[in-house]
């Protein structure tokens, strides 16, 4: 019998030496297994693994967090650490309420539903009266807060605008693709997989004769084949381009009038601020010429693809993880409602196909539930972004979506299943602020910076130590995740860390409700077969190891994008306040935002290659997701390590600009602006836009001096560079993609 084990990266079957000894292969039926995984069991022993609980002395000193990211540990047995942090939260939700906890906890953690570190946490901390928590995401944050206000509620996932690919590879005549597609991203799925299909589905379209116009910064993002075009373009300026698309649509009168006049709500405004009515500035291609580098010609070109019977733009999620990231998403609905797209098989917008594999799958989704986490009874939030503003400045506000939340006093931070000194913008400005609280409480499997940066850390079990149902709810795959070994010394389930916390607070019964890990497993299985009787029962599913909806069939369940509304707008009216697309929000116009006006627009960012900034920094840093891990997890074995240059993360850049500085492929330089500093191995590159520089996230922060706030990263960890600024007062996403840096060689030691 095949035993399986999966991840976020796809699923391998497991290889089981006499000697006990397990090894990972790829999934015989994954048409593109991920390398990426292949080694995930290497971390089992690994030096990085954290062998027992561990207690920083300053806080044991009460030093308040003087010393936090820069002291010594201590190991403790079990029963102090549970007694330490049970008696911190006892003590910060009686003396100062439990909204001074923050536990958003915000990370990717390992695939399983069961074992999921967030919704432990906050299923114990739910019922202990409640914590700050965080709303949206990394991934998408402009995105979801901007969406329901021009398209409804319905539509504010990451997977919800998406045409499927079947009718992608049969039917689109252009796919315009802005930011392109860095097939790697779609190696991911939050939650697991079985079939990497993606680069399939893009080889079956270009075969048949698609044309794909990629419009990127780099010419990696576009895939190889016959009919694709990159078209190079400045970082944060599609929506200049996009509106100069519109401008050619609106002059030329090839709008489609019949479709705007059907279907949306706002035209007349948007179509003024594209003729610039008001501003005496028409958006026009000179206009965005200027602003994106992109030549007049090319912008026709791509305005007269929108003609054609079904073309469709999509959008990379990255473009909105940038200052004003709002916007080009917004142009891109408009684009695709004047071009009367919209509603056709193949055609209109998408945002994400190709950054994660689900993204426009044809398949019927599991929408797979996990453990409750409970009702939280404290109404607090941030946009999860705004983790460093929360900790600087208690009892300030900020806006939000139409309100003006206040920033709660933290006294005690709880995480379990992220990396924030991986994935927080300006990380030099986290570290001083990560001070502020009394207490910080980490549960890692590995010594991240996270955990070097916690009071007490609890050493976790990794998914091979334990037994766990995995599925994604954007897929139709269960895997049953037999446990491979015992865990590593004394690391435990953060299921049982958090139960012993319960036992100790005395809400044990409630956190158990008298359920075994099997007995958990099996009722969350229970909850899957409820919804879809033909799975098997779990003991032949936990016995063959894998289940599929529609199993064999390669696309059960093709989609068109508001499908409903078009063919009837009036019984299936959207949810937002027209009841159409909105190009123009007047509830957004009511929110006065100087940073989201109330219709699409070209806002310049506070760095960008026009930007003033630019004389003193003059290249813009794009931060992209890593090809050879997910984010920072197996950094340090496997693809990743192998892929280092001197032990350091490769950085991308333009040869002439690497000339200018004297620097040669696989010299090691150093990357800088008024925020921090870090090193990373130069890879030269043709395609790359000059003035733009590439470098992954996810390398290990690794500071020269930890005592030093604004130290020298030695492992190319981009976030010591990147801006904490928000997308905009609407939704405060992050902006990592809006930086500007310099880099020189570095010759010191
Ligand atoms: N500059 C820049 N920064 C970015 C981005 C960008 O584009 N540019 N992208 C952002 C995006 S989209 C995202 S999603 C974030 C990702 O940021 P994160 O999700 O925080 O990154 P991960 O490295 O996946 O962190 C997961 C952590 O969980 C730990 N872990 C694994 N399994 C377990 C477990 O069973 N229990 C516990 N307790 N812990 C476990 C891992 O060791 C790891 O440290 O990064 C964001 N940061
Ligand atoms: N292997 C791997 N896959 C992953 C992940 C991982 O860590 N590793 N992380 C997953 C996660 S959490 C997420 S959210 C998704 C993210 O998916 P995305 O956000 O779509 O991906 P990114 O890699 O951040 O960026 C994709 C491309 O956008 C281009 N780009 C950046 N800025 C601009 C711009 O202003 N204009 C234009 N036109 N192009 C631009 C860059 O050249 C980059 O290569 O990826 C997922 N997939
Ligand atoms: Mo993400």
């Amino acid at each position: 019998m095949t035993r399986y084990f999966a991840t976020h990266f796809g699923t391998y079957e497991v290889e089981k030496a006499p000697s006990g000894r397990c090894t990972l292969k790829p999934y015989r039926h994954d048409p593109a297994p991920a390398a990426l995984g292949l080694h995930y069991l290497t971390l089992a022993e690994h030096d990085m693994r954290i062998a027992q609980p561990m207690v920083r002395r300053g806080w044991l000193a009460g030093d308040h967090g003087a010393k936090r990211g820069e002291d010594e540990f201590i190991a403790v047995e079990w029963d102090v650490a549970i007694a330490h942090v049970a008696s911190e939260l006892d003590r910060v939700r009686k003396t100062q309420g439990n909204e001074a906890i923050y536990a958003g906890s915000y990370g990717w953690a390992s695939a399983g539903r069961f074992h999921h570190a967030q919704s432990q946490l906050k299923r114990l901390l739910n019922l202990l009266g409640g914590f700050t928590a965080s709303r949206n995401s990394y991934s998408y944050g402009a995105a979801s807060v901007l969406l329901p206000h021009v398209l409804g509620a319905s539509y504010a996932g990451t997977n919800a605008c998406a045409p499927s690919w079947d009718h992608i590879a049969t039917r689109t005549d252009c796919l315009i693709a802005f930011g392109g597609f860095r097939l790697s991203n779609a190696q991911c799925d939050s939650g697991g997989l079985a079939e990497h299909s993606v680069a399939d589905w893009v080889s079956q379209a270009l075969a048949r004769g698609m044309r794909l116009i990629v419009v990127s910064p780099d010419g990696s993002d576009a895939p190889p084949g016959p009919n694709v075009i990159h078209v190079p373009i400045r970082p944060n300026t599609d929506s200049a381009l996009m509106l100069a698309m519109a401008h050619m649509l609106i002059t030329r009168g090839t709008v489609d009038t019949e479709f705007v006049s059907r279907y949306v709500s706002g035209v007349e405004d948007f179509v003024a601020y594209v003729r610039g009515d008001d501003d005496h500035l028409p958006k026009s291609p000179r206009w965005a010429a200027r602003i994106t580098g992109v030549p007049e010609a090319t912008i026709e070109l791509l305005a007269e693809q929108l003609l054609l019977p079904t073309s469709l733009i999509n959008m990379s999620w990255s473009l909105q993880r940038a200052r004003f990231g709002e916007q080009p998403y917004w142009m891109a609905i408009a684009l695709a409602a004047l071009a009367g797209q919209i509603g056709k098989p193949g055609g209109g917008f998408a945002f994400g196909l190709g950054a994660m594999n689900s993204v426009g799958q044809p398949v019927r989704k599991l929408h797979a539930p996990g453990v409750k986490q409970g009702e939280n009874p404290v109404e607090t939030f941030i946009p999860v972004a705004r983790l460093a503003d929360m900790l600087a400045r208690p009892g300030e506000y900020i806006d939000y979506d139409g309100q003006r939340l206040k920033l709660p006093d933290i006294r005690l931070i709880y995480w379990a299943g992220g990396n924030p000194f991986h994935h927080h913008q300006d990380l030099n400005h986290l570290r001083r602020v990560w001070k502020n609280p009394e207490t910080v409480i980490v549960h890692e499997p590995v010594w991240t910076a996270t955990a070097h940066h916690a009071d007490i850390v609890l050493p976790t079990t990794l998914p091979f130590e334990r037994n766990d149902i995995v599925a994604s709810s954007n897929d139709r795959v269960i895997i049953a995740n037999h446990q491979l070994c015992t865990p590593y010394a004394e690391a435990r389930n953060d299921h049982d860390i958090c139960l012993a916390i319960a036992e100790a607070l005395g809400i044990a019964e409630a956190f158990h409700e008298g359920l075994s890990e099997t007995e958990w497993l099996e009722r969350l299985y229970a909850g899957y077969r409820s919804r879809y009787p033909e799975l098997p029962e779990f003991k032949m599913f936990w016995a063959e190891g894998m289940a599929t909806l529609d199993a064999g069939v390669k696309a059960p369940r093709s989609q068109v994008l508001l499908a409903k509304f078009i063919g009837d707008p009036l019984r299936f009216p959207l949810e937002t306040p027209s009841g159409r697309i909105e190009l123009r929000s007047e509830a957004i116009a009511r929110f006065n935002y100087s940073t989201c006006p109330a219709q699409p627009a070209w806002l310049a960012p506070e760095e960008w290659l026009g930007a003033e900034r630019a004389e003193r920094y003059p290249l813009h840093l794009l931060t992209p997701q890593p090809a050879n891990r997910l984010h920072s997890q197996l950094d340090v074995v496997g693809e990743s390590a192998a892929h280092k240059i001197n032990g350091r993360e490769p950085v991308v850049l333009n040869r002439i600009d690497a000339n200018t500085r004297g620097i040669g492929p696989g010299d090691t330089v150093r990357l800088y602006n008024d925020r921090g500093a870090c090193l990373a191995g130069a890879v030269l590159s043709d395609t790359l836009l000059p003035g733009v520089v590439v470098l992954p996230t996810g390398a290990w922060y690794t500071p020269r001096d930890a005592s030093d706030p604004m130290s020298l990263e030695l492992g190319g960890n981009p976030n010591v560079l990147t801006s904490d600024i928000g997308s905009s007062q609407l939704a405060q996403g992050p902006a990592a993609n809006s930086c500007l840096i310099e880099i020189e060689r570095y010759s010191g030691s």
